[in-house]
């Protein structure tokens, strides 16, 4: 199997942090590639219409997309105990919380490097800023303990959140206020498959 993919993108993170943690990294080619909201690559168009990063192609199907699609399949493919059926929707809600601060953090980083400057608008962005500090909050009172129990993809997907703002958008100061989530992130960026895939 082949992932597009490119080091930064916190969706290929949550990817390549569940190939580690269930022992798949040996099935993976990874296969670096820059693409953006206006200059889709070339090599991803044939396998995802969108263009977008990560794309999983696969010898016994057509290709998969997007991260939440590829590491249910890869999380299946290995035996299945990132998605726990006993607690299945807190675990798809918590990673659809990571995934929404993704993507927000992920439109404030073209806002400012993909448009151009004279069109760059500011109150979109904060209001981007907004989505993910309400997050933060909503984490940090109502999660913590599901995110101190057994590893899940809600976890992954919350880890991967927290390194990009880190990578990005450090400046914010995520962790003011969040004391309980930054001890939980303190401990969790310690995984080897966390160290494994810290972006540069
Ligand atoms: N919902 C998607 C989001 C993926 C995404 O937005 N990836 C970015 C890179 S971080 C991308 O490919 N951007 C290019 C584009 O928007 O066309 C997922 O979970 O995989």
């Amino acid at each position: 199997m082949q992932l597009f993919q490119s080091p930064a993108s916190p969706f290929v993170r949550k990817v390549v942090v569940t190939l580690h943690e269930t022992s798949q990294t040996g099935d993976v080619e990874l296969v670096m590639v820059t693409t953006t909201p206006v200059d889709s690559a070339s090599e991803i168009l044939p396998h995802n219409p969108t263009g977008k990063i990560p794309t999983l192609s696969r010898p016994d199907g057509p290709a998969l997309y997007d991260s939440r699609v590829i590491c249910r399949y890869l999380d299946a493919r290995a035996g299945g105990k990132l998605y726990r059926d006993a607690r299945i929707w807190d675990t798809l809600t918590l990673e659809a919380t990571g995934d929404a601060i993704m993507d927000a953090a992920v439109s404030m980083t073209y806002e400012r490097r993909v448009r151009p400057e004279e069109k760059q608008f500011d109150g979109w962005i904060e209001a981007q800023w907004g989505k993910i500090a309400r997050s933060l909050d909503t984490l940090n009172s109502r999660w913590m303990s599901h995110l101190n129990g057994p590893l899940d993809m809600g976890q992954i997907s919350v880890g991967c959140a927290l390194g990009y703002l880190d990578l990005r958008h450090d400046a914010r100061g995520w962790r003011n206020g969040h004391d309980a989530l930054t001890r939980w992130y303190e401990t969790f960026a310690q995984r080897p498959s966390m160290q494994a895939t810290r972006p540069a």
